[in-house]
């Protein structure tokens, strides 16, 4: 090899070197959370099934200690994320799982159900418009989710603090301590992309609670885009 196609091959393999770095930078820097669509119904039309899981410490990327969400998708893989799309003019029906411990609310209105179908949630099977967030008589509420723009609010029962077989670490599976909160909301006809959030200041260990997982995506806040059919 001639000593310029030496110097070639040696610039080329610089410039290759240089070029894997950035495009692991900005492929790290644009990294965020997956987008997870909700299930179509197999049994029902114009709906889909969303099912989310709520764990004390998400276990994985980041920040495995914060609280957060997981979603489930059709193949039935959990993706550890607060952004879903859900078609329009469809009826969602959500499930949660919810692993984390709960407690009183700074606010009561926190406790009662908004904007589903019907007015009410299922909570372990049983219909209510109101959830327990009494730590003394209850297990109190863990979190809540809400999206401001369809009105929608949905208090969370937390399981007991000293549960058996609480899950320490998501994701979390349904052999380990949880309750169970289902609804239903309708997507409306417009596509959109809605903002939903937790509305108990869940972020331990930061200023008011509210820091942390509660102003990051992927935790305790994220998007539900309503998209064309
Ligand atoms: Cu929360």
């Amino acid at each position: 090899m001639s000593k310029g196609a030496r110097i070639g091959a040696v610039l080329v393999s610089f410039a290759a070197g240089i070029a894997l770095i950035l495009y692991g930078i900005f492929g790290y820097l644009r990294s965020s959370p997956a987008v997870v669509s909700a299930i179509p119904s197999a049994s029902q039309p114009n709906s889909v099934n969303l099912v989310m899981q709520v764990d004390g410490a998400v276990g994985v990327g980041p920040h495995p200690n914060w609280v957060g969400y997981w979603v489930q998708d059709a193949k039935g893989v959990w993706h550890q994320t607060t952004l879903v799309t859900v078609p329009v003019d469809t009826n969602v029906h959500v499930t949660v799982y919810e692993y984390d411990s709960g407690g009183a609310l700074r606010n009561p209105i926190w406790s009662q159900v908004a904007g589903v179908q019907g007015g009410t949630v299922t909570l372990n099977g049983t219909a209510d418009r109101i959830i327990n967030p009494n730590p003394t008589t209850g297990n109190g509420i863990a979190h809540t989710f809400v999206v401001p723009g369809l009105g929608i609010q949905v208090p969370l029962y937390g399981v007991g603090a000293s549960a058996k077989n609480f899950c320490s670490t998501g994701p979390c599976n349904t052999s380990e301590t949880h309750t169970v909160t289902k609804f239903t909301f309708f997507s409306g006809s417009q596509t959109h992309k809605y903002r939903w959030q937790c509305f108990v200041p869940c972020g331990l260990g930061y200023l008011n609670g509210n820091g942390g997982p509660m102003t990051s995506l992927g935790y305790m806040g994220g998007f539900i885009e309503v998209v064309g059919k």
